[in-house]
């Protein structure tokens, strides 16, 4: 492992004003995104449309690195061009999704594991060759009657620092995803009673396992009501409770905190992230590692028509830039109705 070297990834991942982008949806989900606007999910259609994405003009000056797929890694540009050498020419930072997906545990009813430490050493390997300086790994908690149990939280915990020392080892930077559904109508506070939870378990295996921390970026949700609570709470609530438990667990030495949107509208995870670098200074970088929260609308412009290829470019440069301005809390809801 060279320290320094994970060190200067991680730093770039969380640069100052820049973000990363999840494009890493597994077959299952982009047909789901591919369904929304009836596009039927053919290995060229998945091509053109994180074409559009990486080739957007004037993404780069926000977006600091994508997450990919197993699929992606391999795929070209329409001019022949691999896009892991496409995004490291404009300066982002290629990254590959690596776990297997979230199955159920067993034992546990309605909690899952997840899965794809078997080989991993290897495929590490495998991507990195084809250009992966960071990969990702997502632990799934449900809140529901019941659950979270301590032991799905340790297990999955236990399972990501594995991931996390095997990247390290191979000269990869980890991102750790402990993510805490926002599903379900839960409140606020037990999402917080939750996530602390989760985070003491996870900073704990980490610690355990040996992983340098100074290397890897954390990936959590924020601190959030569920989407069918009847009172959620307010922007600035969320922004406040997410900084006290991320205080609360999250040694100075990470490099950096990107976020994941969860099921947030666009505006709403823009403004939670932009909120919070208001409340700064903050020990760590804060940011974005949007999936949907970057690509709603950008996919919807899009529509699967070759016309409106560059409309969806636009429109996904326009939200990478918005969450640009919130990385450093210098997004304002007003902004929304200005053009890129
Ligand atoms: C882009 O979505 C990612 C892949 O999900 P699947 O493995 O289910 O296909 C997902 O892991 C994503 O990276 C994070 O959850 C963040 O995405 P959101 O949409 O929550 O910002």
């Amino acid at each position: 492992m060279n320290a320094s070297e994970l060190n200067r990834i991680a730093r770039g991942m969380v640069a100052s004003g820049k973000g990363l982008l999840a494009a890493d949806e597994s077959s299952g989900t982009i047909k789901k995104r591919f369904d929304a606007i009836k596009l039927d999910s053919t290995e060229e259609h998945r091509r053109t449309y994180r074409e559009m994405l990486f080739t957007a003009p004037g993404a780069a000056e926000s977006v600091s690195g994508v997450i990919l797929y197993d699929e992606t890694i391999r795929q070209k540009t329409r001019d022949g061009t691999p896009f892991p050498q496409y995004l490291t020419k404009l300066g982002i930072i290629p990254g590959i999704k690596v776990d297997l997906g979230a199955k159920p545990l067993a034992g546990f009813p309605g909690e899952t594991i997840t899965e794809g430490l078997d080989g991993l050493r290897e495929r590490l390997i495998e991507y990195h060759g084809l250009g992966a300086r960071f990969a990702k790994w997502r632990a799934v908690i449900d809140i529901a009657d019941g659950i979270p149990t301590w032991f799905a939280i340790k297990a999955n915990a236990h399972a990501l620092a594995r991931y996390a020392a095997l990247c390290q080892e191979n000269g990869i930077v980890p991102i750790v995803e402990p993510e805490v559904l926002m599903d379900g109508g839960h409140s606020i506070e037990r999402c917080e009673e939750v996530t602390d939870l989760v985070l003491a378990a996870t900073f704990r295996e980490l610690f355990e396992h040996r992983v340098y921390l100074e290397g890897m970026v954390l990936k959590p949700n924020m601190i959030i009501s569920g989407k069918k609570a009847a009172n959620r709470a307010a922007p600035q609530t969320v922004a406040e409770a997410t900084l006290r438990v991320l205080k609360r667990h999250v040694p100075p030495a990470v490099p950096g905190i990107a976020f994941l949107s969860g099921g947030q509208s666009s505006t709403e995870a823009t403004l939670h992230l932009s909120l919070m670098n208001k409340l700064g200074p903050l020990p760590w970088a804060l940011t974005f590692s949007y999936g949907r929260a970057l690509q709603d609308t950008a996919i919807r412009a899009w529509g699967g028509l070759p016309a409106n290829f560059a409309a969806g470019q636009k429109e996904f440069a326009r939200r990478a830039k918005l969450n640009g301005l919130a990385s450093t809390g210098r997004y304002a809801a007003d902004m929304e109705a200005q053009a890129a």
